[in-house]
């Protein structure tokens, strides 16, 4: 049923460590055989990239990744998924998701970009620790992102870590070679409070949030979707990191939108090819 009521509230306690700590992980939030759909879909959409040989879905994890480690590091990644799947899609507007953002970051919640992330087994790999908050300064920091885990992420998978209550000393300066991260010295991933998790739970933390992840040592891929979301009231510093996608409504409305045209969506033209 469809209904403006919140239905899945953060619990008290969920609220209150968020507030204190900058994050909350909340467990099975989607069940065991939704999470195993989703993750057919993320991997069907990298096998059809890989397919298609698009670009970059297939890299090192950038090259920030070897601040972390020496060893060979491969991740399999794509933004704006829902325009792939509409799995995906109906995912992003699920009240399981969004009430609990509106439990943060308040009753409208617009979507700022999305971005899927295969760590493949023995060499997924990491990110060294860092805030989101410089890759799309807003306002009022209201940036949050759900990583949503499509399948369990224990530590050996090099699941995500977080640095509890660095969200409560604002944006820090960040070095910017292969990607915004903080020193690697300072902040070893290692040290980080690591946050394990089993397929179907939401890791929910603001962009102010000192974040990362080890290598996959493990036998299997680790899967996620991280969604990054906004109050639609809190403006963008600077125009950059605009995504397919972005603006849309997830959760409530948005008061400042106007009547202008709409973007145009990026001409598809059918690939010409050997078949004629
Ligand atoms: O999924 C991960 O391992 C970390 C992703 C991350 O830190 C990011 O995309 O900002």
């Amino acid at each position: 049923m469809i209904s403006p009521d919140k239905m899945y509230p953060l619990t008290a306690h969920e609220k209150q460590h968020y507030a204190e700590h900058g994050y909350a992980l909340v467990k099975a939030v989607f069940s065991k055989d939704e999470a195993a759909y989703f993750r057919k879909e993320v991997h069907d959409i990298a096998q059809r990239l890989l397919a298609n040989q698009a670009d970059d879905v297939v890299n090192q994890g950038w090259s920030s990744g070897a601040k972390v480690t020496d060893l060979p590091r491969e991740l399999l990644h794509c933004h704006n998924v829902q325009f792939h799947s509409s799995a995906l899609a109906r995912l992003l507007v699920d009240p399981r998701l969004t009430d609990r953002a509106a439990d943060i970051l308040g009753d409208n919640v617009q979507l700022h970009h999305t971005k899927m992330f295969i760590k493949p087994p023995e060499k997924g790999a990491p990110f060294p620790m860092h805030q989101d908050a410089p890759y799309f300064p807003h306002e009022n920091h209201s940036m949050i992102a759900a990583i949503i885990h499509f399948d369990d992420a224990p530590i050996e998978k090099g699941c995500v870590r977080v640095v509890p209550g660095s969200h409560r000393a604002g944006m820090r300066e960040h070095l910017s070679d292969g990607g915004h991260h903080l020193p690697p010295e300072e902040f070893p991933v290692a040290d980080a409070m690591p946050c394990p998790a089993e397929a179907g739970d939401v890791l929910f933390f603001s962009y102010l949030t000192i974040h990362g992840s080890g290598l996959n040592t493990s036998q299997e891929a680790r899967t996620t979707l991280l969604v990054q979301m906004r109050d639609p009231e809190d403006l963008p510093l600077v125009e950059t990191h605009v995504s397919r996608g972005q603006g849309h409504m997830l959760r409530g409305v948005d008061p400042l939108a106007n009547s202008g045209p709409s973007v145009p969506s990026p001409v598809r033209l059918k690939a010409v090819t050997d078949r004629v």
